[in-house]
């Protein structure tokens, strides 16, 4: 009896997940898969949507393994010295202070390892550094505590707010997307090579998407740029990751990456309903 009240209660809670699901999937997202929320016993990087983060997270579990061998090959070294040349083993100590084979090998042996993951990590960076041709070009502004986006190109910006709880599931989200959903998303088309423009109107932020291995300090009075092309449609959260005021923890980043047709109709909706671009903006003009 217990047991069958166990088991329909787990088949309740599997049924109440799955509606859940559908119910986002219907919900004005159009299906779009969420990245990038918290998930359950999850300690990983999140799966990653670009080049960059598949690259950066190569490396990564690269010098993982090459940090469990230092400390495999130190603690053996170790052992072999507490068990071979204790007081009872080995009464009378040598007295010795170099040993020049063996100061080769532990100054030679690091300079290779290091020399090593430079290699690797070198390409990874200058990857992410080496900006390409922008297939679209977006400057996004951190505030005090909000980030403004704008499309220069097409002549519109807009602010992007985080949504309160009792707003997420008007605009499709679940609850615990919230501290990572905004009202207004930054869209952008699968498959392109998107350029941020990154800088800060006030303090320093910093705009960061963990699942396209991005992040770019927003420094007042500076551009920087960062770069991606997102594999995949989804939505994708991050948040500022540069400690910036009170409600640092209050200002997400939300990225919807969609297929060309749907961006080119949201670019449509999106000039007419953000018409005119903010302020700070100023459009470089042709004559
Ligand atoms: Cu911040």
């Amino acid at each position: 009896m217990r047991l069958t009240s166990i088991l329909s209660g787990f088949w309740a809670l599997v049924v109440a997940t799955l509606m859940t699901g559908v119910a986002v999937a219907q919900d004005g997202l159009a299906g779009l898969e969420t990245v990038g929320r918290p998930v359950s016993g999850g300690i990983s990087f999140q799966s990653p949507g670009t080049d960059l983060a598949r690259d950066q997270q190569a490396l990564e579990s690269m010098i993982n393994y090459i940090i469990g061998a230092i400390v495999l090959l130190v603690m053996v070294l170790l052992l072999i010295v507490i068990l071979r040349y204790n007081k009872r083993m080995n009464p009378t100590p040598s007295r010795f202070t170099h040993n020049t084979p063996v100061e080769i090998v532990w100054t030679l042996g690091p300079i290779l390892v290091l020399v090593f993951i430079g290699a690797y990590s070198l390409q990874v960076l200058f990857k992410q550094q080496e900006i390409p041709e922008a297939d679209l070009t977006i400057k996004v502004t951190g505030n005090q505590w909000y980030w403004s986006y704008e499309y220069p190109d097409q002549g519109f910006g807009f602010d992007s707010f985080l949504l309160a709880r009792d707003e997420l599931a008007a605009h499709g989200y679940n609850q615990d997307e919230y501290l990572l959903a905004a009202d207004n998303p930054v869209v952008v088309p699968v498959n392109k090579i998107v350029v941020m423009q990154v800088t800060g109107a006030d303090v320093i932020h910093s705009w960061a998407v963990p699942a396209f291995g991005v992040k770019q300090d927003a420094v007042p009075g500076r551009i920087a740029e960062l770069w991606f092309r997102a594999e995949k449609e989804g939505i994708y959260f991050g948040q500022c990751s540069e400690l910036c005021g009170k409600d640092h923890a209050f200002m997400p980043i939300t990225v919807k990456v969609v297929s060309q047709e749907a961006y080119d109709k949201w670019l449509q909706d999106a000039k007419a309903e953000f018409a005119g671009l903010p302020q700070t903006v100023t459009v470089a003009s042709n004559d």
